[in-house]
C-alpha cells in the first residue's frame, strides 16, 4: 500500500511538473478553452477537418491544426476526404484542393496576395463551412494559425470574413549570435544555435522556434551577429546553416546570413577585400553561387560594414556603395538581397553621432542595385528608450529603407524590466517624416508603399536563447510576439497585440487581461521616466548598458554619458538646433522646425534637441529641475503600480510565472530607485538646486552609485 500510494505520488507530481507552466510553450499553449459554453459551442461548430495536401508547409499546418484542437477543443478529428456535415473545416490553396477551387473567392484571393489568407463562413455543398484558403501553402499556414487564435483568444467564430496579408515582404529576425555560442546583447542564455551539435543533431526545439515565428507571421531569420565571423561561410557552417534552414523551410522561413567584408582575406586566402577588384569581386560570387548550392532557398545577407570597427569598403577607400552593389550582383542572379546596415560610426569621434547615418548615405540615394536594402535603426542613436525617428527615413527615396529595431532590451533593462515595446515601436512607425508631404509616415516607407518599392521589410534584433523560457522573461515574450505582428501590419495597435499575447500567454479572463494590458502599456514610458526622461539618453552604465552611469566618461567619446547628456552648471540636455549640431536640419520641414524650436518640442524630445537651463521654465510651469525630479518619481510609481496590479493577480496566474515575475518586478523597482538616485545627484552637483523633501530623498549617497554595479542576474 505504502509503495503504492508513493508511486501515486511521484505520477501526480509528474503531471504536475509536466504542466509546469516553464513559459516554454509561448503563445501557442492550446490549453482548454476555458469558457464552458464557449467550449461547447465551439465543439458544435467544428465537426470535420478537410484538408488535403501532402507537402512539407500544409503537413505542418495540419499537425497544427490538429494539435491545437486537440489541446484547446479536446478534438480529435481523422482527416476527412469531402464535406459530408455541417460544421467542417475546409483547408487549402485552388491547387491542393479542388473544393477550394471551385469556390467564388478568387478576387478575395487576389486581395490576399502570395503570403495572405481568407477565412470565410460559407455554404458549400449544401453544409456551413469554415473556408481558410490561401494562395500558397505558406499562406495556409498562416491561416490556420490565425484560426486557432481565434479560439485561443476566445473569439466568436460564426460568422467569419477576414482578409489578411503581410504589410512587409521581409520580415526578418536578426540574431546576434556569435559561433562560439555566446549572444551578443542577449538575456535569455546562450544561442539556440548549437554549432557543434550540427548538421547531425537536429534539437526539436528548432521546429518550435520555427512554429512560434510561423505564428506571427516573421519569413526570415539571420542566425549570425553583425559583428560577424568569417568562419559561417565555409562549408562546414554552411551544411549545419542547410540543416536549420530544412527545418525551418516548411514554415515559410528563409535563412540568412551576415557576411564578415574581409572573409576573402581570413578565408579566401586574397591579399585584399577592396569590393572592385576583380579577384575580389569573384571570390564572392563563387561564394554566393556555393551557399546557394547548401540552401537553394537562401535569403540574402546582411553587412555591418565600417561601424565599430567592422571592416567594410572605406578601409579599402570605397564606399558603401561599391561594397553593397558587389554583394548584389553576387545575389541577384539568385533572387538573394543584401540589407546593408546604415548604422555606422566614423574612427573619428563627430560632432553629433546622430547625424552620421544620414550624413553617409543620404548622398548615396539612387546608386544602389535593386537589390540592396539599407537597413535603419528606428532612431538616429542606438535603442535608446526613446529616441526621435531616424531622419533618415524618407531621405532615401530612390532606395528601399528597412527598419531595424531591437527586440532584445539592451538599454531598457535587458531581459529583468518589463517593458512592453509596441508603443516604442508604433511611435516611431506612426511618425510623420513629411518626405513627400504630410502623411509620409515611417509606416510607409518601410512598407515601400510611399515610393511604391517592390520590396520591403523590417527586422528585429531578436531577444531569443537557449533559456527555457526563450527570452529570459516572460514579459520579453510579448516583445517577439508584438515585433512579428507589427512586422506584419505596422497598423495594428499596442493594445490590440497586447490583448491577443495576454490571451494567448496566460489566459482570457477579462480580470486579468484588461489590469495587465494596462501595466504592459504604460510599461515603456515608466522606463523612460526612471532612465532617461525628457529627451535624455545614453545614460547607462558602460559596456553593459545596465544600471545608471550618466557619469561615465572617458574613452571613445560617443560612447560616454557626458557627451549626451552635457550637464554643466547651466543647464542640460544636447543642443541640436541650427546654433548647435545642427542635426534639426536633418528632417523634413515642418519636422526640423518643430525639432528647431524650444516651444514647440514635445517635452519627449526635449533634451534631446535642446541645451536648457536648470531654472527653464516648463510648459507646466514649473522648472526643468523639478520636472526632471517628478518623471523620476513617475518612473518608479508606475513599477510599484506593475507590482501592486501583479501582486493581486495571484489566484489568475499559475505560481511558476507569478513567482518568476513577483521577483523581476522587485528587481525592476530597485533599478528605477537607483536610476533616479543616481541621476539626480550626478545632475544636482551642476544644478546646484535641492530635491525638495516631498519628492524623496535618495536613500544614499552619489558616491555609493557611483561603486555599485547592478546585477541584472540577482
Ligand atoms: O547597440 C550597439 C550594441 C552593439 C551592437 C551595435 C550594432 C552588434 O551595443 O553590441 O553590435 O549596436 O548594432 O551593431
Amino acid at each position: 500500500m505504502k509503495k503504492l500510494l508513493f508511486y501515486l505520488a511521484m505520477l501526480i507530481s509528474g503531471i504536475l511538473h509536466a504542466n509546469a507552466e516553464n513559459g516554454y510553450n509561448l503563445w501557442l499553449r492550446y490549453n482548454k478553452v476555458s469558457n464552458k459554453a464557449l467550449f461547447d459551442q465551439y465543439r458544435l461548430s467544428i465537426t470535420q477537418v478537410v484538408f488535403p495536401g501532402k507537402s512539407t508547409t500544409l503537413t505542418a499546418a495540419q499537425d497544427e491544426l490538429a494539435a491545437g484542437l486537440k489541446g484547446l477543443l479536446l478534438l480529435n478529428l481523422p482527416p476527412a476526404a469531402t464535406i459530408t456535415a455541417n460544421g467542417a473545416l475546409l483547408i487549402g490553396t485552388p491547387s491542393s484542393s479542388k473544393l477550394i477551387a471551385s469556390l467564388p473567392i478568387s478576387a478575395a484571393l487576389k486581395e490576399a496576395g502570395p503570403e495572405g489568407y481568407i477565412i470565410r463562413t460559407s455554404m458549400v455543398n449544401g453544409k456551413s463551412v469554415r473556408v481558410i484558403a490561401a494562395n500558397t501553402d505558406v499562406g495556409v499556414l498562416y491561416g490556420v494559425f490565425n484560426f486557432l487564435k481565434l479560439l485561443q483568444t476566445e473569439k466568436s467564430i460564426k460568422t467569419l470574413a477576414i482578409t489578411e496579408f503581410p504589410h512587409t515582404k521581409l520580415r526578418l529576425l536578426n540574431h546576434w549570435d556569435n559561433l562560439n555560442g555566446s549572444v551578443e546583447r542577449g538575456y535569455a542564455g546562450k544561442s539556440l544555435w548549437n554549432w557543434a551539435q550540427l548538421p547531425g543533431t537536429i534539437d526539436p526545439r528548432y521546429r518550435d522556434y520555427a512554429r512560434a515565428n510561423a505564428s506571427i507571421g516573421i519569413n526570415g531569420t539571420v542566425l549570425t551577429n553583425v559583428n560577424a565571423n568569417a568562419q559561417i561561410l565555409t562549408k562546414d557552417y554552411l551544411a549545419k546553416v542547410a540543416a536549420l534552414a530544412n527545418v525551418f523551410r516548411p514554415y515559410g522561413i528563409k535563412v540568412y546570413l551576415t557576411a564578415r567584408f574581409s572573409a576573402p582575406i581570413e578565408i579566401g586566402g586574397l591579399k585584399t577585400a577592396d569590393p572592385l577588384d576583380p579577384a575580389v569581386k569573384k571570390w564572392w560570387a563563387d561564394k554566393v553561387d556555393e551557399i546557394y548550392t547548401y540552401i537553394p532557398d537562401f535569403g540574402g545577407l546582411l553587412v555591418k560594414a565600417n561601424s565599430e570597427g567592422e571592416p567594410g569598403p572605406q578601409n579599402y577607400g570605397r564606399g558603401h556603395v561599391e561594397g553593397a552593389n558587389m554583394f548584389a550582383d553576387a545575389l541577384a542572379p539568385h533572387g538573394g538581397f543584401i540589407m546593408w546596415r546604415a548604422f555606422v560610426y566614423d574612427e573619428k569621434v563627430a560632432d553629433d553621432r546622430t547625424k552620421q547615418a544620414y550624413t553617409e548615405f543620404h548622398p548615396l540615394d539612387g546608386k544602389f542595385k535593386p537589390n540592396v536594402i539599407v537597413q535603419i535603426k528606428n532612431g538616429p542613436l542606438d535603442f535608446q528608450p526613446r529616441e526621435p525617428f531616424s531622419p533618415l527615413f524618407g531621405a532615401m527615396p530612390k532606395t528601399p529603407e528597412m527598419m531595424e529595431f531591437q527586440i532584445t532590451k539592451e538599454y531598457l533593462g535587458q531581459a529583468t524590466n518589463l517593458a512592453y515595446l509596441a508603443p516604442m515601436w508604433k511611435e516611431c512607425l506612426d511618425s510623420d517624416t513629411y518626405s513627400k508631404g504630410k502623411g509620409s509616415t515611417v509606416a510607409k516607407i518601410v512598407e515601400g508603399k510611399l515610393e511604391n518599392h517592390s520590396i520591403s521589410g523590417m527586422a528585429g534584433v531578436a531577444n531569443i536563447g537557449n533559456d527555457i523560457n526563450w527570452c529570459g522573461n516572460i514579459f520579453a515574450q510579448a516583445n517577439w510576439y508584438a515585433y512579428g505582428r507589427l512586422a506584419w501590419n505596422p497598423e495594428l495597435t499596442s493594445a490590440a497585440i497586447a490583448d491577443e499575447w495576454i490571451r494567448m500567454t496566460f489566459n482570457n479572463d477579462k480580470s486579468f487581461v484588461e489590469p495587465i494590458k494596462q501595466i504592459m502599456l504604460t510599461s515603456r514610458e515608466a522606463v523612460v521616466n526612471y532612465m532617461t526622461p525628457l529627451g535624455l539618453h545614453h545614460q547607462m552604465s558602460r559596456g553593459v548598458h545596465y544600471g545608471p552611469g550618466p557619469w561615465v566618461t572617458g574613452g571613445r567619446a560617443d560612447q560616454t554619458s557626458i557627451y549626451y547628456n552635457r550637464a554643466d552648471s547651466i543647464g542640460i540636455g544636447f543642443d541640436r538646433t541650427s546654433k548647435g549640431s545642427n542635426a534639426v536640419s536633418q528632417y523634413f520641414p515642418p519636422v526640423r522646425n518643430v525639432f528647431e524650436n524650444v516651444n514647440t518640442t514635445p517635452d519627449e524630445y526635449l533634451l534631446w534637441f535642446h541645451h536648457l537651463p536648470w531654472n527653464y521654465k516648463m510648459k507646466s510651469g514649473k522648472t526643468l529641475w523639478i520636472e526632471l525630479i517628478e518623471h523620476y518619481n513617475m518612473g518608479i510609481d508606475s513599477v510599484k503600480n506593475m507590482q501592486k496590479v501583479w501582486d493581486s493577480m495571484e489566484s489568475k496566474v499559475d505560481p511558476e510565472r507569478f513567482k518568476e515575475e513577483k521577483h523581476a518586478l522587485a528587481i525592476q523597482e530597485d533599478d528605477a530607485e537607483t536610476w533616479k538616485g543616481a541621476c539626480l545627484l550626478y545632475y544636482q552637483t551642476f544644478s546646484r538646486l535641492p530635491i525638495p523633501d516631498k519628492y524623496g530623498k535618495p536613500a544614499h549617497d552619489l558616491d555609493y552609485y557611483k561603486k555599485l554595479r547592478l546585477n541584472p542576474n540577482r
